[in-house]
């Protein structure tokens, strides 16, 4: 059994070699395959069961049945064949900017390169260069995209992947019978935008029953340990998952233990014991004696605390808060009523205008801006003002006719000299304008800001897209100086974005909640590419909690007409 990551990676790879062997159209349908894949929120397998393959987006029955190979055999022939003849680590490749496909094959015809290491020891030995197609400045680049994809490359797998499927579990195990509570901790129910684990905490009468149950669930690939009260397996998905039954009267000291985060934890603990206390994943103890364990809040309350919400134990500056009763009442995910960013297949999306207003409307949304990109972003099908008047004139007729409302917008690019991609006539028919860059990025930290900062102050965007840029597991944020752009975000009341479509979670909690301090304010988006993506502004809300933000931060708390308003 494999997973829907892995069987993403294959198609992807399946379509590079394609596009090296210069075979048009199939690779832009393994590729559209394989993100459709990526982003299912349940196993590939369950849908292959169902026999619901040939409903996805962009499945059709010959890419159907080697899914079906894969589910069946862990394997797919035409992958195994293609990967023979290109024994590339594409999968790697793709995370390095500037490494398309054919350049990696290119490197591997003249140096033998394979994997990222035999590419490193290239590029340091400066023997790129002297290759047909490099050059000296491309040696350079590669040097510099390598080193940032080495810096952040993890195993951790990101939570907008994950938490569906983790939810799924904990329904399972609650539907079950065997247990009287199953609750998620770790850094998962902090919503952290990476985890390295799935942490269940339960309590039940019969842990013996349930660590069966439990180990022997679909979603299960292997048992790492089996013991009464903690089991251990490794899941179908591609990480560990971890179960503990624990006492009830100690069910609230456990969570509060492996909420964590470790700094917060190890906090707590000289706090109680400055207080003569003893505080472990069994309680608060005086002596032999437990104070608290029962419930979470019973154990900050004891240590003369308020309790938090997870998504603020990071020992940020939260305990001292909790401590002074000045924690920030931050913004709830029921209070963001729609979506600041999401593209249809004008540009590069998956689904037409009317298809992600009406997933968006089933999600409980009341509105959405179009976000799609502007002209000079080809590769992404941008928009130029001509098509974007004719889209315009289908959203205004699309609003008289519906309850949710689409907002007029774009996510222009901020161009190369900082000046925009659209002209001002055609910005002035807009209600979201969203700044971003996208292309022309290996500039210097202070060239990036100063072209960010003249975006900012022209009076024409919204809001900065994904602001650092990064790619989690790929690529390091831009070098930008932050306090000059959040600067020039204050004094033009410029928002920035927080993108949370799992990749970017950008901007990162840190610099968000260091924005908040700057008076800025916040717009949230998903970032949707298709109908399914919606469920990614929930993570974008996590982010605004975890940085601190209160309802009247984030502008998607306002109503519609409301958000019209603030492009005056
Ligand atoms: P992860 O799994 O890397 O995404 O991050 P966490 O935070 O879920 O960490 P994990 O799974 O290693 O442990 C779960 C929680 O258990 C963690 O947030 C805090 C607590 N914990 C783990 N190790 C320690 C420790 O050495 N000391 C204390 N006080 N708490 C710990
Ligand atoms: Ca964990
Ligand atoms: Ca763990």
């Amino acid at each position: 059994m494999g997973s829907n990551k892995d069987l993403s990676e294959k198609l992807n790879d399946i379509a590079d070699i394609l596009d090296i062997e210069g075979v048009k159209w199939e690779p832009r349908a393994y590729r559209t395959a394989a993100l459709t894949v990526s982003g299912l929120s349940e196993d590939i397998s369950k849908v292959y069961q169902e026999g619901k393959l040939l409903e996805l987006e962009g499945i059709g029955k010959s890419i159907a049945n080697s899914i079906k190979e894969y589910v069946e055999s862990g394997k797919i022939s035409k992958y195994e064949k293609l990967k023979k003849k290109y024994p590339i680590d594409f999968e790697s490749f793709r995370k390095i900017r500037g490494m398309g496909p054919k350049r990696a094959y290119a490197l591997y015809k003249a140096l033998g390169i394979k994997t990222v290491e035999d590419l490193k020891k290239a590029v340091d030995g400066g023997k790129i260069q002297n290759i047909e197609g490099f050059g000296e400045k491309s040696e350079e680049e590669l040097k510099k995209n390598l080193e940032s994809f080495m810096n952040v490359k993890s195993d951790r797998l990101l939570l907008g992947y994950v938490i569906d499927y983790a939810n799924s579990i904990v329904e399972k195990l609650r539907k079950s019978g065997l247990f009287e509570r199953v609750e998620i901790a770790g850094s998962m129910r902090r919503m952290r935008e990476t985890i390295g684990d799935i942490d269940i905490l339960a309590i039940s009468e019969k842990p013996e029953s349930g660590m069966d149950f439990f180990s022997k669930m679909d979603e299960v690939k292997g048992i790492v340990v089996k013991g009464p009260t903690k089991t251990t397996v490794e899941l179908s998905i591609g990480t560990t998952c971890d179960i503990r039954i624990l006492p009830r009267e100690s069910f609230g000291a456990a969570m509060q233990y492996f909420t964590g985060n470790k700094d917060h934890n190890v906090k707590l603990r000289k706090i109680a014991i400055s207080k003569g206390l003893k505080l472990n994943e069994y309680g608060l103890f005086r002596g032999k004696d437990s104070i608290a364990g029962k419930s979470e809040e019973e154990i900050y309350s004891r240590l003369g605390m308020d309790i938090m919400p997870p998504e603020l134990r990071e020992n940020t500056g939260e305990i001292e808060a909790a401590q002074e009763h000045r924690l920030p009442k931050i913004v709830n995910y029921n209070e963001i009523l729609g979506d600041l960013h999401a593209h249809t297949k004008d540009s590069d999306g998956m689904n037409s205008l009317e298809e992600m207003a009406s997933a968006a409307e089933k999600m409980g949304f009341k509105y959405i801006a179009l976000t799609n990109h502007s002209k000079s972003l080809p590769v992404a099908h941008g928009l130029d003002e001509k098509r974007f008047l004719e889209l315009n004139k289908k959203i205004d007729s699309f609003n008289e006719k519906n309850n949710i409302k689409i907002l007029k917008g774009v996510e222009l690019e901020i161009l190369k000299d900082g000046s925009l991609d659209l002209k001002n006539d055609s910005l002035k028919g807009l209600d979201f304008v969203i700044g971003a860059m996208h292309q022309n990025l290996n500039m210097s930290g202070k060239e990036l800001t100063n072209r960010l900062i003249k975006a900012i102050n022209s009076g024409n965007i919204n809001t900065v897209a994904h602001p650092t840029d990064r790619i989690i597991g790929q690529r390091e944020g831009l070098k930008l100086d932050f306090e000059k752009v959040m600067e020039a975000c204050q004094k033009n009341q410029v928002l920035l974005e927080i993108d949370g479509y799992p990749e970017r979670s950008d901007l990162p909690f840190d610099l968000v909640k260091k924005a908040k301090d700057y008076a800025i304010k916040f717009s949230l988006g998903s970032d949707s590419h298709r109908t399914e993506h919606f469920r990614f502004l929930n993570l974008a809300c996590a982010i605004a909690r975890r940085g601190w933000l209160e309802k009247r931060d984030v502008i998607n708390t306002l109503e519609y007409k409301e958000v019209l308003k603030l492009r005056r």
